[in-house]
């Protein structure tokens, strides 16, 4: 499958949107959707070795929910300087999943890696160091949210991390002008106007954002000992919980 396409998914007039889904042809224009629409995307991957390195631990495992193609994988893989790690991958589409494997057989990292299809609300944690969910909880129904991180929580050694990244929601005040940013940013790479409604609507009842507030509040509740925010563009942020 080629993965290099460009995103045009949205630019020719809709009669009727439908709800955004990880299918064939989304898988296929991906990495490009991604880099063009979520801002500081590659900083994130950029910056996780450094995370990696801080929390992972001889003998732990990390986990990437919600792995998508592997990036968040693969950079965990080939940052690591320790030893015996397992990296478990979970993501429910299927053709993600096929996609991740394809990507995961033309690399040649030692560490092995756990490709899982399923839900990661159904995802066992253990023996944990460091867990990324990058752009993953949003599409999670937020009912299910609070159990999910409990047991990411329960699963993670003492010392080790969440790293959550989301689009998040923003005070009132804020959110016009921030909204307007991303907006600007989509249109910088190259996305028209009719691109920009179309996924917006098609995204509206999918990605669900929260505030800050909401995660972390969320973050303590379950035990989590200190929640910051370590990066943010716009209306994208990462935060590390840490146990
Ligand atoms: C990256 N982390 O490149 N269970 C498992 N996977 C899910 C679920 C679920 N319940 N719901 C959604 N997904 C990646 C990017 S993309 C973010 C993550 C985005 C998966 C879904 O199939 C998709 O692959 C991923 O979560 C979200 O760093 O597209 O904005």
């Amino acid at each position: 499958m080629n993965h290099s396409g460009e995103d045009k998914l949205y630019s020719i007039t809709m009669e009727k949107i439908t709800d955004f889904v990880f299918d064939d042809k989304v898988i296929r224009v991906f990495a490009d959707m991604i880099r063009r629409s979520v801002p500081g995307y590659g900083t994130l991957l950029a910056m996780l070795p450094v995370i990696v390195r801080h929390f992972v631990t001889p003998g732990s495992q990390c986990y990437d929910l919600g792995c998508s193609q592997g990036a968040c994988t693969l950079a965990i893989r080939h940052s690591l300087l320790v030893n015996n790690i397992n990296i478990i991958a979970v993501d429910n589409s299927p053709a993600m999943v096929a996609s991740c494997r394809e990507q995961l057989a033309q690399d040649h990292g030692s560490t092995p890696v756990e490709l899982v299809c399923d839900d990661i609300c159904h995802t066992s944690v253990d023996n944990a160091s460091l867990v990324v969910m990058n752009f993953t909880l949003q599409f999670i129904e937020p009912v299910a949210r609070p159990a999910l991180i409990k047991t990411i929580y329960n699963g993670l050694n003492d010392g080790g991390a969440l790293l959550l990244s989301e689009k998040i929601q923003l005070a009132d005040q804020d959110s016009k002008l921030i909204t307007e940013l991303h907006e600007a940013f989509k249109r910088s790479n190259g996305y028209s106007e009719l691109e920009i409604s179309q996924k917006r609507t098609a995204l509206e009842k999918v990605l669900l954002p929260e505030t800050i507030e909401q995660h972390k509040q969320r973050l303590y509740m379950v035990g989590f000992s200190s929640v910051v925010v370590w990066f943010q563009c716009f209306n994208f942020v990462s935060l590390l919980a840490v146990k």
